[in-house]
């Protein structure tokens, strides 16, 4: 049984939108993974490269070193899960704390069971402008807003690289991780 910041769908988002799959059996990461994606953005090439973590909290030192050199963060609760979102707060300021200049997005995946979903719309909203961050709800199963949500945060990244260093863009790979996330101590996963 997990017993840490799990299982909210980081590595099935990170899957959908490198691999276009998605599977309902689960895997926990243990470490940490990546994948590569080029898109075409802006008619510029880029070249992706996404870093997933693990989510349990006996890998959290070896997932906080991969803080250093990231361009972007998504951070993912679980919209099914209530404590996944009341987590996210403390993941924000643990990124606030160890990165420099970040972009990040706040994901709601799961986003497909009306009957299940607890986090509601609004109250995440809320949060995300308090925070002054976007807010994406998700669904790895079914592909809801999925390529969106990454194109999104590639977006934020290469704005700002081109405002502060407009000649680098071609030499770089941008960085993503969705940033472990996930219920403590919580019962995983259906
Ligand atoms: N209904 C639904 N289930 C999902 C979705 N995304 C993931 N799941 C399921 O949730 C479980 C956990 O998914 P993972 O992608 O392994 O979660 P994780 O956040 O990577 O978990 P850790 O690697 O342990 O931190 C699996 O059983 C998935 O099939 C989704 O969008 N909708
Ligand atoms: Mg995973």
């Amino acid at each position: 049984m997990p017993n840490g910041l799990t299982c909210v769908g980081k590595s099935s988002l990170l899957i959908r939108f490198s691999d276009d799959t998605f599977s309902g059996s689960y895997i926990t990461t243990i470490g940490v993974d990546f994948k590569i994606r080029t898109v075409d953005i802006e008619g510029m090439r880029v070249k992706l490269q996404i870093w997933d973590t693990a989510g349990q909290e006996r890998f959290r030192t070896i997932t906080s070193t991969y803080y250093r050199g990231t361009h972007g963060v998504i951070v993912v609760y679980d919209v099914t899960n209530g404590e996944s979102f009341a987590n996210v707060r403390r993941w924000l300021e643990e990124i606030q704390n160890n990165c420099d200049v970040v972009k990040k997005v706040l994901v709601g995946n799961k986003n497909d069971d009306p009957d299940r979903k607890v986090v509601i719309t609004e109250d995440a909203q809320r949060f995300a402008k308090q925070m002054d961050i976007e807010l994406f709800e998700t669904s790895a199963k079914d592909n809801i807003n999925v390529e969106n949500m990454f194109l999104s945060i590639t977006r934020q990244v290469l704005d700002h690289k081109l405002r502060t260093s407009p000649n680098e863009q071609q030499k770089d790979t941008l960085h993503l991780k969705p940033n472990p996330k996930g219920s403590k101590g919580g019962k995983c996963c259906r």
